[in-house]
C-alpha cells in the first residue's frame, strides 16, 4: 500500500513538473534536479551492473517499523532503477543482501562479522560480505537506514561490491540543518523559493516534499532540523503553529530526524502574556516549564531550542540584567525532564566593542561553566560573519566547560547567491581540519566539536540551510553539493571534500570520467575563485549593505561602524587590513600559542589570512616576489580567470549529460562572469585610490571608472528584493 502510494506521488510529481514548464524539456524525464543525489539511474558500468544483479536482486528486510517501512521503499524505489532488473524484498529467509538488527534478525544475531556491532552505538552500521550475502547490521532500525543508503551510494558511485566491509558511526550527536525561514514563508538569505514549510496547508497537508526532504537529509546522516528562522517569530510557539509542527515531525521521524524550533526570548510577555521575560522570574521560569510539557506531548521527541539572543536586535537575557549563561539554562530547565537541549547562539557583537572579532570570545569565555548540561553553544566557523574565508574563531578551543558546537553556512549569502558556482565543501574541510592546539597539537576543530578535546557531554553541527520551494531544491543546482558536503562531513568530518565532491558529481550527473574529472576539479578551484574576486589575502565584509550581493569597500557611513566595509579593511595611503597584534585590537591573543605568535608576524602569518591580522605597506614583498598592491591585483584577476576557466571546462561538458542541468548552469556561470568582473574592477579601483599605483601591464584595465562602479552598487541587479532583509 505505502509503495503504491510512493508511486502516485512521484507521479504526480513527474506530471506536475511537466506542466510548470520547469527546466527539463525532452532529454530526460525529471531531470530538473528534483532528485538531487538520490536518482537511482541505470549502473552504466555493465561488470558491474552483473555484479550488483548477483549480488542484490533479493534482499530480506527484517524488523516491522515506520523506519524498516522507509527502508523497504526505499530499496523499492531504488534497486529497480538502479538493477534494471526485477527485485524482491522480503521479511525472511535467505537472500543475497540480508539488512537487519539483532533482534529483528537471527541472521544477524549470530553472524560472524569482522567489524562489531558493539561499537555501532544507536546510529552506525556495518555492511559485510559474509558467505557470499551482503550484509548491513546494525543495534537499531535507523542505523539500518543509514547503513542502506551508504550502501545505495556505493552503487551509485560504482564501487565494487566484493568483500565489502565498512564500520561507520557518526562522530557528532546533533547533525542539524537551521533553516531561516519566517513564518510568512519568506527565508531570510535563502535564494531557492518559498520555504518549504508550507504553513498554510499544516496541519492538515503532508505534502511529499517533506518526505522527499527526508530522505535526503537522511542519505547522509542528518538527524535534526531547526524549522524556523533564528530572528524568531513569537508566534512559532503557538498553538496555532506547534500543530502544524505535529505533521513535520511526524514526516521526519521516521527517518530519524528530530525538529526543533528557534524561539524569541520575550516570548513568556509576547505570548504567554507575563509582565516579564526575566530568566530568574519564577512565573518565567514556570511559564517555559509549562510550554515545554506542552510541546512534548504534542512531539513525545521533540529536539529543543535554538536561540538567538542579544545579538542584532533580538531580545535576550540582557534586558533583566542577566548573563548569556543565566538566559539560556531557564530553557534547558523546561527541556531537561524531556531529554531536550537548548542550542544557544555565539553570534554577537556589541556597538561599543572595538573590534567585532574579539565580540563572541570575551562574552562567552567568562561563562565556561556557567551553563547547563543539556545547553550547547552554537559557534559560526569565524569571528565575523561566514565570509568567504575567516581564520577559525578562537572560541573553539576556549571553552572547555561548555558543550561547543560548529554552525556553518550552507547557503550562498556571501558567495553570490544561488548564482554562483562555489562547492563550500573545501570551506567547510578548511575549519575542521584547523588546530587549535587547545590539549596541544592536533586539536583540531573538528576533534574539539566531536567533544574528544575536552569531553563534552553533546556535540553537533549545525548548517544553515536555503532549501526552498524550487524545484531543484537550492536555485543553482551546485548549492546542493554543499548541503551534501555538509550532511556528510556531519557524518564524519575527517572525510576529504575531494572525494566528497567526486561522489555526489557521480550520484547526482554521472559516472563518466570525462565528467567526473573535469567537473569534481571545478568544484575544487570554486571557493577560492570565490575569495579571489571577492576578498583575497585576508580582506573581509566588503559586500553591499543589506542583500550582501555585489561589492561596495567604499562604504563608509552607516549608523554601526562594524556594518562598514572601511571598518574592515582599513586601506589608507600607508596599506591595507586591520591590526589586530599587540599594537592594534591584539585580538590575536584569543588564539593559543603557537598561533598567537605566528599571527603576530607578517612574515609567519599565512597570506591567505594576512590581512585579517596586520595592517601591511602597499612595498611589502609578498612570498611570490610581488609587492602587496601587485599580489592583490593578481589576486583579484585571477578570481576572474578561475571563473572562465570553469566557463570553458563546463562548455566541454556539452552533451556528456543532460540538456536542461547543463543549459543552466552555463547561464549560471555567465552571470558569475560578470559579477566577477565588477567585484574586481570594483575592489582594485577602488583601493587603487590609496595604493596610487598604477594595475600592472599585462591585465585588461576595467572597462569604466571607479564611480561608475559606486553607481553600480544600487542600480546593479540583485537577484530577488525579498533577499534584503
Ligand atoms: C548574518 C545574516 C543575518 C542573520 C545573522 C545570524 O546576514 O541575516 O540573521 O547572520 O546568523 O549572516 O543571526
Amino acid at each position: 500500500m505505502k509503495v503504491i502510494k510512493l508511486h502516485i506521488i512521484i507521479l504526480l510529481v513527474l506530471i506536475i513538473a511537466g506542466c510548470s514548464g520547469a527546466p527539463n524539456s525532452n532529454t530526460n524525464k525529471a531531470e530538473d534536479g528534483y532528485r538531487a543525489w538520490l536518482r537511482y539511474e541505470k549502473v552504466a558500468d555493465s561488470e558491474l551492473l552483473d555484479q550488483y544483479r548477483s549480488k542484490l536482486s533479493t534482499v530480506t528486510l527484517s524488523g516491522d517499523s515506520p523506519t524498516t517501512e522507509v527502508i523497504f521503499d526505499e530499496l523499492q524505489e531504488a534497486l529497480p532503477g538502479l538493477l534494471d532488473a526485477e527485485v524482491s524484498i522480503r521479511k525472511q529467509g535467505s537472500s543475497d543482501l540480508i539488512i537487519g538488527t539483532p533482534e529483528s534478525s537471527d541472521y544477524i544475531a549470530s553472524a560472524d562479522f569482522e567489524g562489531s556491532l558493539s561499537g555501532a552505538g544507536d546510529e552506525g552500521f556495518l555492511i559485510e560480505e559474509i558467505e557470499g550475502s551482503v550484509v548491513v547490521a546494525a543495534n537499531t532500525d535507523i542505523g539500518l537506514l543509514y547503513g542502506t543508503f551508504e550502501l545505495l551510494r556505493k552503487i551509485q558511485t560504482h564501487t565494487d561490491l566484493d568483500g565489502i566491509s565498512i564500520e561507520s558511526t557518526p562522530k557528532v550527536e546533533y547533525r542539524m540543518l537551521n533553516h531561516w525561514d519566517n513564518l510568512g514563508r519568506l527565508v531570510e538569505r535563502g535564494y531557492a523559493g518559498l520555504s518549504i514549510w508550507n504553513w498554510g496547508t499544516l496541519p492538515e497537508y503532508n505534502d511529499p516534499r517533506y518526505t522527499d526532504y527526508a530522505r535526503l537529509n537522511a542519505s547522509l546522516g542528518l538527524n535534526a532540523v531547526a524549522v524556523n528562522n533564528v530572528n524568531a517569530d513569537p508566534r512559532m510557539i503557538t498553538d496555532q503553529f506547534l500543530e502544524k509542527l505535529v505533521t513535520i515531525a511526524k514526516a521526519l521521524r521516521p527517518y530519524g530526524i528530530k525538529v526543533f524550533i528557534s524561539i524569541n526570548y520575550q516570548s513568556p510577555i509576547t505570548v504567554g502574556g507575563l509582565k516579564t521575560a526575566d530568566p530568574l522570574d519564577p512565573g518565567v521560569r514556570e511559564w517555559w516549564k509549562k510550554k515545554a510539557d506542552e510541546i512534548y506531548s504534542l512531539i513525545p521527541d521533540f529536539g529543543g531550542f535554538l536561540v538567538k539572543a542579544d545579538s542584532e536586535g533580538q531580545p535576550g537575557p540582557f534586558a533583566y540584567g542577566r548573563d548569556h549563561a543565566v538566559g539560556a539554562n531557564v530553557l534547558a530547565e523546561a527541556v531537561a525532564p524531556h531529554g531536550g537541549i537548548v542550542i544557544w547562539r555565539a553570534f554577537v557583537y556589541s556597538p561599543e566593542q572595538s573590534d567585532r572579532f574579539r565580540e563572541a570570545y570575551d562574552e562567552f569565555v567568562p561563562l565556561d561553566g556557567k551553563f547547563n548540561e543539556n545547553v550547547i553553544l552554537q559557534t559560526k566557523n569565524g569571528p565575523i560573519d561566514f565570509q568567504p574565508r575567516e581564520p577559525f574563531s578562537p572560541l573553539f578551543g576556549a571553552m572547555k566547560n561548555t558543550n561547543t558546537m560548529l554552525e556553518l553556512q550552507i547557503t550562498q549569502e556571501y558567495f553570490g547567491f544561488a548564482n554562483h558556482l562555489a562547492y563550500q565543501g573545501t570551506l567547510f574541510e578548511e575549519v575542521l581540519e584547523a588546530d587549535t592546539y587547545a590539549d596541544g597539537e592536533g586539536s583540531s576543530v573538528g576533534r574539539v566539536i566531536d567533544g574528544e578535546v575536552f569531553d563534552y557531554k553533546h556535540t553537533g553541527m549545525a548548517g544553515v540551510i536555503n532549501i526552498g520551494n524550487d524545484r531543484n531544491w537550492t536555485g543553482h543546482p551546485f548549492v546542493q553539493s554543499s548541503w551534501y558536503a555538509f550532511g556528510r562531513l556531519a557524518w564524519d568530518y575527517t572525510l576529504s571534500a575531494e572525494d566528497i565532491a567526486d561522489e555526489w558529481v557521480r550520484m547526482t550527473f554521472t559516472n563518466d570520467p570525462a565528467f567526473v574529472d573535469p567537473v569534481r576539479e571545478m568544484m575544487m578551484d570554486s571557493r577560492e575563485a570565490g575569495v579571489n574576486y571577492r576578498m583575497p589575502l585576508g580582506l573581509t565584509h566588503l559586500y553591499a549593505q543589506g542583500h550582501h550581493y555585489g561589492p561596495a569597500p567604499w562604504t563608509a557611513n552607516l549608523p554601526r561602524p562594524d556594518w562598514t566595509a572601511v571598518y574592515y579593511h582599513k586601506a589608507d595611503k600607508n596599506g591595507i587590513g586591520f591590526d589586530r597584534t599587540k599594537t592594534g585590537s591584539n585580538a590575536i591573543e584569543q588564539y593559543k600559542e603557537p598561533l598567537r605568535t605566528m599571527f603576530s608576524n607578517v612574515s609567519t602569518t599565512p597570506e591567505k589570512y594576512l590581512l585579517w591580522f596586520h595592517h601591511v605597506s602597499w612595498g611589502h614583498e609578498m612570498q611570490s616576489g610581488r609587492t602587496l598592491w601587485e599580489e592583490l591585483v593578481f589576486k583579484y584577476y585571477s578570481g576572474v580567470e578561475a571563473v572562465r576557466n570553469m566557463q570553458k571546462q563546463w562548455q566541454k561538458m556539452e552533451g556528456k549529460i543532460d540538456e536542461a542541468r547543463f543549459e543552466y548552469v552555463k547561464a549560471l556561470l555567465e552571470i558569475q562572469e560578470r559579477d566577477a568582473v565588477r567585484w574586481r574592477n570594483s575592489c582594485v579601483l577602488y583601493f587603487q585610490t590609496f595604493s596610487e599605483k598604477p594595475i600592472p601591464e599585462g591585465y585588461e584595465k576595467p572597462e569604466h571608472d571607479l564611480q561608475y562602479y559606486i553607481d553600480q552598487e544600487q542600480k546593479a541587479y540583485v537577484p530577488d528584493p525579498r533577499y534584503n532583509r
